[in-house]
C-alpha cells in the first residue's frame, strides 16, 4: 500500500521506495503529520458519524447490541455489508476470547482489520517507467475525471518533476476541453485538443504523438463520461483504448477509473460496468470530503478486485492523495 507520492509512482529513479524528497518537500515526519491531519479534516463527515458510534460501543459493556450497533454504523458509512460482517465477526471473536481487551485495543484492532480488508486487491502503485507513460482516465460523467487529471498533472510536475501532456479526448461536450485547458494552465503542462465533436481516438493519438515528440514523461488522456447512450459510451471508450494500444506498445500503461464516493453502491455498480469494458488498473475515489459515506474506500477494492490508488478530498490542486488503507482507516476511526 502506498503512503506517499514516492510510494505510488514507480519512476525508475533512485527515489523509488526511498524517501528522497521531491523538489518542494518539507521535512519528512512533519510533512506526514501535516498530511494526516489534513486527511482527518477532509474526512470529518464520515469520521464524526463513525467515531461517536465506535466510542459508544467498543468503550462500553460488550454485548450483542455492541456488535449490532457497530455493524450498523459501518454499513451506514458505506463500508459494505460483506466487509462489515467479516470484520465485526472477527472483532467479536477476538473480544470474546479475550485476545483483545479494552476500548482502545479494540479500536486499534478494528482499524487494522478494516485496513487489511482494503489491501487485498494489489499494490496501489502507478508505474511511470515507460517513456512516455500513457494514463487513461475513465468514469461516469461528473465523477471527477477532469479534476483528477488536473490534480494528478500538477503532482507529477511538482512532486516528481515530470513533464506531462494532457489529451482532451472528451470531445462530446465543448466545455470539457475548456475545463481541461484551465487545469493544464494551473498545472503548467501542455494540452492537445481537437475540434468539438472530433474523433476522441484521434485526439488521444495526437496527444501521444506530441508526448513522444516532446520527450514527455507522462501523457494523460481525458475521456467522455457521457454520450447519447451508455452503449455508445462503452464502445467509444474501448475504441480510444484500441487506438492508444495500437500506437504505442504497452499503452495505456495505466487506466484509472474515477468513482464518486457520494454515489455509494450505485457508483460501485457503474464502476463494475466500466471495468468490464476496459481493463482498469486502479480506482480514484473522489469527493471523499463531501460525504459521510467515506467507508466505501475500505470496501471498494474488495468488491471490485481493483485497488484504490488515489483519493480526491477536495477541489483544489493539492486535494489528491495516495490511498493508504491503514492511514485511511486510522483517520476515520482514531480519536
Ligand atoms: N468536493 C470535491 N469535489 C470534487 C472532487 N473531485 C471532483 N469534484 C467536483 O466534481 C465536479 C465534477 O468533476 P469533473 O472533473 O468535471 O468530472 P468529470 O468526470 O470530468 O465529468 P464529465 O466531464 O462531465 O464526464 C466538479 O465540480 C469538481 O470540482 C473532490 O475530490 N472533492
Ligand atoms: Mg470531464
Amino acid at each position: 500500500m502506498a503512503r506517499d507520492w514516492d510510494d505510488v509512482f514507480l519512476t525508475g529513479r533512485a527515489a523509488d521506495g526511498a524517501a528522497e524528497p521531491g523538489p518542494a518537500a518539507e521535512p519528512e515526519p512533519q510533512r506526514r503529520r501535516g498530511m494526516f491531519r489534513r486527511l482527518r479534516e477532509n474526512l470529518t463527515k464520515t469520521r464524526q458519524a463513525l467515531t461517536a458510534e465506535v466510542h459508544a460501543t467498543l468503550f462500553d459493556t460488550l454485548d450483542d447490541e455492541t456488535w449490532e450497533r457497530l455493524e450498523e454504523a459501518l454499513i451506514m458509512a458505506d463500508v459494505g455489508a460483506r466487509t462489515t460482517a467479516e470484520v465485526v465477526e472477527r472483532l467479536e471473536h477476538e473480544a470474546t476470547s479475550g485476545e483483545v481487551e479494552g476500548g482502545e485495543a479494540l479500536q486499534a484492532r478494528l482499524v487494522a482489520l478494516l485496513a487489511q480488508e482494503a489491501s487485498g486487491a494489489g499494490p496501489g502503485t502507478i508505474d511511470l517507467r515507460a517513456r512516455p507513460t500513457v494514463i487513461m482516465v475513465a468514469g461516469v460523467n461528473g465523477t471527477g475525471k477532469t479534476t483528477t487529471i488536473g490534480k494528478l498533472a500538477w503532482h507529477l510536475r511538482r512532486e516528481q518533476g515530470l513533464t506531462v501532456v494532457l489529451g482532451a479526448a472528451d470531445t462530446f461536450r465543448a466545455a470539457a476541453v475548456e475545463q481541461l485547458a484551465e487545469w493544464a494552465r494551473r498545472a503548467e503542462c501542455e494540452i492537445v485538443t481537437g475540434a468539438p465533436g472530433a474523433d476522441p481516438g484521434s485526439v488521444a493519438f495526437e496527444a501521444i504523438r506530441r508526448g513522444r515528440e516532446q520527450g514527455a514523461d507522462v501523457v494523460i488522456v481525458d475521456t467522455a463520461g457521457r454520450l447519447h447512450t451508455q452503449d455508445e459510451l462503452m464502445a467509444e471508450l474501448a475504441k480510444v483504448r484500441r487506438v492508444v494500444a495500437k500506437q504505442l506498445e504497452g499503452a495505456p500503461h495505466e487506466t484509472l477509473l474515477t468513482v464518486d464516493a457520494t454515489t455509494g453502491q450505485n457508483g460501485l455498480r457503474q464502476a463494475r460496468l466500466f471495468s468490464q469494458t476496459v481493463p482498469v488498473d486502479g480506482i480514484v475515489l473522489t469527493k471523499l470530503d463531501g460525504t459521510a459515506k467515506g467507508g466505501i474506500a475500505l470496501a471498494i477494492a474488495r468488491e471490485l478486485g481493483i485497488p484504490v490508488k488515489l483519493i480526491g478530498v477536495g477541489e483544489q490542486l493539492e486535494d489528491l492523495r495516495p490511498f493508504d488503507a491503514q492511514e485511511f482507516a486510522a483517520a476515520l476511526l482514531a480519536p
